[in-house]
């Protein structure tokens, strides 16, 4: 009872001060960010974009095992049991306090508010039980016995827990109503951004751009659909009106803030990029296409006097740090060699919704997200790789990482049971910035077949293939491999995605009938 009131307590205040600064997100943030890489591997491969979930749930049932071992105690020892209420207070403190976007002291304060909520009731609760707890001690007499005869304030103690229970249950509503309007103003904001039609269009998606094959993810990946990978348990709800972008650093002869509305006054290039992740396994679903819309990166950069490293400039490393803290880093060569690297505005013709980087990302055609696509990013900084590890690389993943040569089959699914004869067999191949230009389908120990390959969008986006199967009666293995524009054909060793993404072919069993 007493660990639910400081939990409710905690949260309705972090409500208040800071969504991010309550106990249970910020132990959670910190797990989060202790996390070795190949751990938060194994929790997105189980748990997948559950992962979260799955961590507060378990934070949760630890607090749930803690407070009733208190509650023990505290029968006891009263003040013993309170004060180890305490000390849950001082680890969400610290834990708050020491996040990466924590606003300061004023963090601390839900866990500590929560805290001694919960000691406090924790203490009069357990007075009203001690006579219980005392007389059991006594032998021959039993605690079982009617509550009154043993000399504990029965009534007290449902008294008290009845409006504790009550005052947690306010508390957490308020909580809500509270959060609720602190991401009032962010979500105006984002239902009244209007995007301006872009001054340098995406060319119309050809029409054979998506093969007509049943199973085959779509060419542009809906927004609702679109995977999501991030370390933020709460999503952070930026106002765009009073969202500001820096950019510093080494070699920046001329340092820039902008507003929102500055970008949306720049012009608008609007491109099909497929973005995949760092922790995709082969044959995974970490990867998608969308048409994004976003201000060129490169040429803000070169107002603010930012060279090229190949043109003399110092700094090799671009930083971009987003609102929650989490810093992604780029190299400057491949941000301003001309491809559309972009602060990105829109996403498949809305504004970025806010789990994807409301109101503004980067995205960069070829790299892998974790080194590329910083979502509510706020700060961009100029510096070198020497002399500055961003987070994922500081958890073991590589400084560099350009999307492998990839493909995926998407049909038929694996242990499907297809009849035989003409079976179609589908899917997706991607090596972003290289293009594809061939993709190949084995069965069995075959020999290598080539498959049509769909009209190609971009070299920035996946491509389409399909190959029509003889299916012949029994149990058989078909793989995949794609060829890219550098004629580099997808390589057959198998690797982990640790430390800078999975290689190896997909195949998929099938029985044919
Ligand atoms: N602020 C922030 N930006 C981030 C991340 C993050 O954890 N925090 N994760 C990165 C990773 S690993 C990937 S793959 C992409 C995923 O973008 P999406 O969630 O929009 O698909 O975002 C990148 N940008
Ligand atoms: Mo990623």
């Amino acid at each position: 009872m007493a660990g639910f009131a400081a939990l409710c307590a905690a949260e309705s205040v972090a409500a208040r001060v800071r969504p991010q600064a309550g106990p249970v997100v910020a132990v959670g943030g910190a797990a989060v960010d202790r996390t070795p890489a190949g751990v938060k591997d194994w929790a997105i491969q189980n748990f997948g974009t559950d992962d979260k979930l799955v961590l507060q749930a378990g934070i949760l049932a630890v607090l749930a095992l803690f407070a009733s071992t208190l509650g023990f105690l505290a029968l006891r020892h009263r003040r013993t049991g309170a004060c180890g209420v305490l000390v849950f207070g001082v680890v969400g403190a610290v834990a708050a306090t020491g996040r990466p976007d924590s606003a300061g002291l004023t963090d601390a304060l839900p866990s500590v508010v929560g805290a001694v909520a919960g000691a406090v009731l924790l203490y009069v609760l357990a007075g009203r039980l001690r006579w219980a707890g005392q007389a059991s001690e006594e032998p021959g007499r039993s605690a079982g016995g009617s509550g009154a005869a043993e000399g504990w304030d029965r009534r007290g103690f449902v008294r008290v827990a009845t409006a504790a229970a009550a005052a947690s249950a306010g508390a957490g509503v308020l909580g809500r109503t509270l959060a609720g309007t602190r991401s009032r103003d962010a979500v105006a904001s984002r239902e009244d951004v209007v995007l301006p039609s872009p001054g340098s269009r995406a060319a119309a998606t050809p029409a054979g751009a998506q093969v007509r094959v049943d199973g085959v993810s779509p060419f542009v990946t809906p927004n609702k659909d679109f995977y999501r990978v991030d370390t933020a348990l709460v999503v952070p709800k930026v106002d765009a009106t009073t969202w500001r972008l820096r950019i510093h650093g080494k070699g920046v002869r001329r340092p820039l803030t902008v507003s929102f509305d500055d970008l949306l006054r720049r012009e608008l290039i609007e491109r099909d990029i497929t973005l995949t992740c760092v922790s995709n396994e082969v044959g995974g679903a970490y990867v998608g296409t969308a048409r994004w819309t976003g201000v060129r990166l490169a040429d803000l950069l070169a107002e603010c006097g930012v060279r090229l490293p190949s043109h003399g400039g110092p700094a090799d490393q671009l930083v971009a740090r987003s609102v929650d803290g989490m810093t992604i880093g780029s190299p400057v060569e491949d941000v301003m060699d001309g491809r559309d690297a972009m602060l990105a505005l829109g996403m498949n013709g809305e504004p970025l919704p806010f789990a994807h980087g409301f109101p503004v990302r980067m995205v960069v055609p070829g790299l892998y997200g974790y080194v590329s696509a910083c979502k509510w990013v706020e700060d961009l900084e100029l510096t070198t790789f020497d002399t500055y590890d961003p987070y994922w690389i500081r958890r073991g993943w590589a400084r560099r990482a350009p999307v492998k040569t990839q493909s995926r089959i998407d049909t038929p699914k694996p242990f499907a049971r297809p009849k035989a004869g003409a079976v179609m067999v589908a899917g997706v191949a991607w090596a972003q910035h290289r293009g594809i230009d061939k993709v190949e389908v084995r069965v069995d120990d075959g020999p290598w077949r080539e498959a049509t390959l769909a009209a190609e969008d971009s070299r920035d986006t996946w491509r389409q293939w399909s190959y029509a199967w003889q299916a012949t009666k029994g149990g058989h293995t078909l793989t995949v491999r794609a060829t890219d524009r550098t004629g580099t054909v997808q390589t057959q060793k198998r690797a982990r995605t640790v430390p800078d993404g999975a290689s190896g072919r997909h195949s998929v069993v099938v029985t044919v009938e």
